[in-house]
């Protein structure tokens, strides 16, 4: 397969203005009819010229041009292209008739069944697996679609836009016909047909018009949408008091489906969900869950202006929609919830996802140059480092100039598909601001590491900070970045001091300054400095960097117990204990005995009894650095200590910590019935988050109190969490639990998902336990969500199995891989990553991650998914 360039961009030969699609779905195959007015673009194509469509597992019926069926000499059909020849002029309607397969469709790609219904996924580029098309972003067009079907079986039959015609057929079937009069590319294109529930309400917006709001799910999931409904008003409302942002169309509908390789997608007026982003009542769905939900309903619902009304020119621009889309989902769960605790799950996310893709062989800028299969490119680094770019703006600019800089966007832009240059240039151009530099957050892929060295002179009272940027190891063209780095010093009390430039009074000064790092180097340095501070330097992580700073034990303490900034606080934690753990991985590499230092116990155990934090913000603060960002700090990985380590420490917080947290355990924990105010939720998290520390030892008495919090949860995530203690250890407890939940659950699909994570992720689940679940009878490959949940799982959060010394867990996910991969290429290529990082680990570890991609590279007729990830990472 041949990649893709940024640079070969040109814009298309031909427009499309109009669409008119008819669809006729069967059980045995569909036919999808199209007639399509085009133009010939005259700055691109000669007079003359063919006009060439994309098209895949397109069975061709018919090919007509403005009413005139064309002969076998008219039209020529590959694979995946139509080449249509003796066009009529400049203006033309072609039509064309095709036959597809949804029912057997298993790449959820374009139009395919779930459940019994049918639906539909085009972005990337599915929808050329639906008729002929110019499947591109930036040829947008008004849709009008019919769409047939047998009524009894399909009652509900659902396109974008307005519903402006209803009629009977014969034979039992009926059409409906849809009409979208804003113009869309067609990735953003939606069809659903099923016999569906549908949960309504209306949206009142700032201009006065009602929306009818409508969520579609199957009959047995009708009590578990108020949630998604709540949200998605929430969200309507949010997004006109931020950004001034009104619906437009009169009717939102959003589909709930079992079977969805993604979250969720934005098509216009028709959202198309991943069940888990819908469902959700108090029994089956996590605290976590119901957050998730309403961020996944609010980031689809945003996209409806940040994606829609003004998407992207071509897929490298992704980031324009995806990391804008992620940095206003992630302002809307913080104003929500927990500005502090939203912010530390980011980053601690991005550290342990984006910092790893970033450092391995699928490290891309945001905007990437190259691809070979755009749907490997919806990547952590594209949606969570494009947001955290976003976020740049945000703080360079204020809040008022980045609104500023929005408004000039949808000014300019409004209708359009445009370019990341485009919205950087709104951002400049609104505030007056010189954001050349900026473009180098686009061009460079890599984490940029920050040094920073302060230096105290006490006779002058001045405090000076040096910040170093330098290049990422994989960044060999690495220039300066315009690094926005948010600062300050605390005092001896832990108050935060002035700072003040030369001839400013600190006492009058700000306490906290965003610095503009644009050179490799530069000083700053602040007076009347009158105490030995401690520095604390990106707080609120202001750039996607990773910090190096030398910092003693007894500053990382200080900052832990004292910074202001909630970020930095629980960062310097991180830091300590990630200095902590690595250290013992090295002894424990090397057979040496691992004790702890009191100290860390100490600091851990003031944040816990700290009564200014909340309950989340506390169970932050006693969350180790994972897997994941140990790894990233060394070459040669043994995973075997890092393991070590880290139980170690677990345990001897656990036992060190012992009565701390059982009292944090009791007070945290909501009395009473099931609530889902903040303080509940904020308490839950702690008293769970103690609860799974309490149990790491594996004590009678703590296995008994999981059980007792298992039997009489009456919501999910109390039930989750003592699940999630109880199968740690083996014993009758597991079994049992385990038996219980099954029992409770095997008619929830997505409830059967967390069976599945929860033992996939657990202790003692090695690769026999795995073997066992992949055979279970709950258990299939056709199911993304349960993929993910046990294959995704097993690859990337048990690191015990997955990193087993015999390789039979990298054996076993490269099976996986090599099945997958005929049934559905955009989920084996999300799983055969986990080989990715195979030269950072040590021998034997890495020969054998090796050997299991080179395995899969030899696969005949490999999908183009799965090629592009194993080639670059043995490349
Ligand atoms: N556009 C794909 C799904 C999402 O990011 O919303
Ligand atoms: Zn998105």
């Amino acid at each position: 397969p041949q990649p893709k360039y940024r640079k070969d961009y040109q814009a298309p030969g031909f427009w499309i203005h109009e669409v008119e699609l008819w669809f006729d779905l069967g059980a045995d195959g569909t036919t999808v009819r199209s007639s399509i007015r085009f133009e010939r673009n005259a700055a691109v194509t000669e007079p003359g010229s063919p006009l060439v469509l994309m098209g895949e597992e397109l069975e061709t019926l018919r090919v007509s041009v403005d009413g005139k069926e064309l002969g076998a000499s008219g039209w020529s059909a590959t694979a995946t292209e139509l080449t249509v020849r003796d066009l009529p002029g400049d203006s033309f309607t072609l039509e064309t008739e095709v036959r597809i397969h949804p029912e057997s469709n298993t790449a959820l790609s374009g139009l395919y069944r779930s459940s019994g219904n049918f639906c539909t996924q085009c972005e990337a580029e599915g929808f050329r697996r639906i008729t002929w098309f110019l499947d591109r972003p930036d040829v947008m067009a008004t849709y009008r679609v019919t769409v047939t079907a047998d009524k009894t079986k399909y009652p509900m039959l659902l396109s974008n836009g307005n519903r402006i015609e209803e009629r009977e057929e014969e034979g039992g079937r009926h059409s409906v016909v849809w009409e979208d009069p804003f113009k869309k590319p067609s990735y953003l294109f939606a069809l659903v047909a099923g016999d569906l529930h549908c949960h309504r309400g209306t949206f009142e917006t700032m201009t006065g018009r009602t929306i009818d709001l409508e969520i579609y799910v199957e009959h047995k999931d009708a009590d578990k949408c108020d949630h998604a409904l709540g949200s998605l008003q929430r969200s309507m409302k949010w997004d006109e008091e931020t950004f001034g942002l009104e619906y437009d169309l009169d009717l939102y509908m959003i589909v709930a489906v079992s079977d969805f390789n993604m979250g969720a997608m934005e098509n216009k007026g028709l959202n198309v969900f991943n069940s888990k982003y819908v469902l959700a009542r108090t029994d089956t769905a996590s605290d976590a869950d119901f957050e998730a939900v309403e961020a996944v309903i609010a980031h689809e619902y945003f996209h409806n202006w940040t994606g829609n009304r003004v998407t992207c020119r071509d897929w490298f621009q992704l980031t324009l929609k995806e990391g804008l889309t992620v940095y206003r989902d992630a302002r809307f769960t913080a104003d929500k919830t927990s500005e502090a605790v939203k912010r530390i799950d980011d980053v601690q996310g991005l550290r342990a996802h984006q910092f790893a893709e970033d450092s391995g062989p699928m490290a891309h800028p945001i905007r990437p140059e190259q691809y070979i299969e755009m749907n490997n490119f919806y990547t952590s680094t594209v949606y969570e480092k494009g947001a955290e770019v976003i976020r740049m703006y945000e703080t360079l600019l204020g809040r008022d100039g980045f609104r500023k800089g929005m408004d000039l966007y949808f000014e300019r832009h409004d209708g359009q598909a445009v370019t990341c240059d485009d919205f950087r240039a709104a951002m400049a151009d609104a505030n007056g601001r010189d954001l050349d530099q900026f473009e180098r957050w686009y061009l460079q892929k890599g984490t940029p590491t920050l040094k920073a060295v302060g230096c105290y002179d006490e006779p002058n009272q001045t405090y000076t900070l040096e910040l170093t940027q330098s290049a990422p190891e994989n960044e060999p063209h690495f220039e300066p970045t315009h690094m926005p780095v948010s600062f300050g010093l605390v005092g001896p009390t832990g108050a935060d001091m002035g700072l003040a430039f030369e001839g400013e009074d600190a006492s009058k000064a700000p306490t906290n300054r965003v610095l503009e790092l644009r050179e490799m180097t530069q000083t700053w340095t602040f007076h009347g400095v009158c105490a030995r501070p401690v520095p604390s330097v990106l707080r609120g992580f202001s750039a996607p960097v990773n910090l190096e700073m030398e910092r003693s034990q007894e500053d990382l303490a200080f900052l832990f117990a004292h910074d202001s900034d909630s970020f930095n606080r629980w960062d310097a934690g991180q830091t300590l204990f990630k200095g902590v753990l690595l250290a013992l991985a090295d002894r424990a590499a090397k057979g040496e005995a691992l004790t702890l230092d009191p100290a860390v116990v100490e600091a851990v155990r003031n944040l816990l009894n700290d009564e200014s934090l909340d309950g989340s913000l506390k169970s932050q603060a006693m969350s180790l650095p994972g897997f994941s960002v140990l790894s990233q700090a060394r070459t040669h990985v043994n995973p075997a200590a890092l393991i070590e380590a880290r139980d170690f420490v677990i345990e001897t917080l656990s036992r060190e910590l012992r009565g701390d947290l059982l009292a944090q355990r009791k007070a945290a924990r909501p009395t009473g019935a099931y609530r889902a105010d903040k303080e509940s939720i904020h308490g839950r998290r702690l008293a769970n988050a103690a609860l799974g520390l309490l149990s790491a030892t594996g004590e009678d008495d703590i296995i008994e109190m999981a059980e007792e919090q298992f039997a009489a949860a009456d919501n999910m995530t109390d039930s989750q969490a003592a699940l999630g203690c109880l199968v740690q250890i083996p014993g009758s407890h597991r079994t049992q639990a385990l038996q219980a939940f099954y029992e409770r659950w095997s008619g929830d699909a997505l409830v059967m998902d967390k069976w599945f994570a929860i033992q996939a992720m657990s202790r003692p689940f090695d690769v026999a336990a795995y073997e066992l679940l992949r055979a279970h009878k709950n258990f299939t490959m056709e199911n993304p969500n349960r993929v993910r949940s046990l294959v995704g799982v097993f690859a990337m959060q048990n690191f015990r199995g997955f990193h087993a010394q015999d390789g039979s867990g990298y054996r076993a996910v490269a099976d996986a891989v090599l099945e997958l991969d005929s049934l559905n290429p955009q989920v084996a290529s999300r799983m055969v990553r986990a080989l990715n990082p195979w030269k950072q680990f040590a021998a034997p570890w890495s020969d054998l991650m090796k050997a299991q991609l080179e395995r899969i590279r030899e696969k005949k007729g490999l999908s183009k998914d799965v090629f592009e990830i194993v080639s670059s990472a043995l490349g």
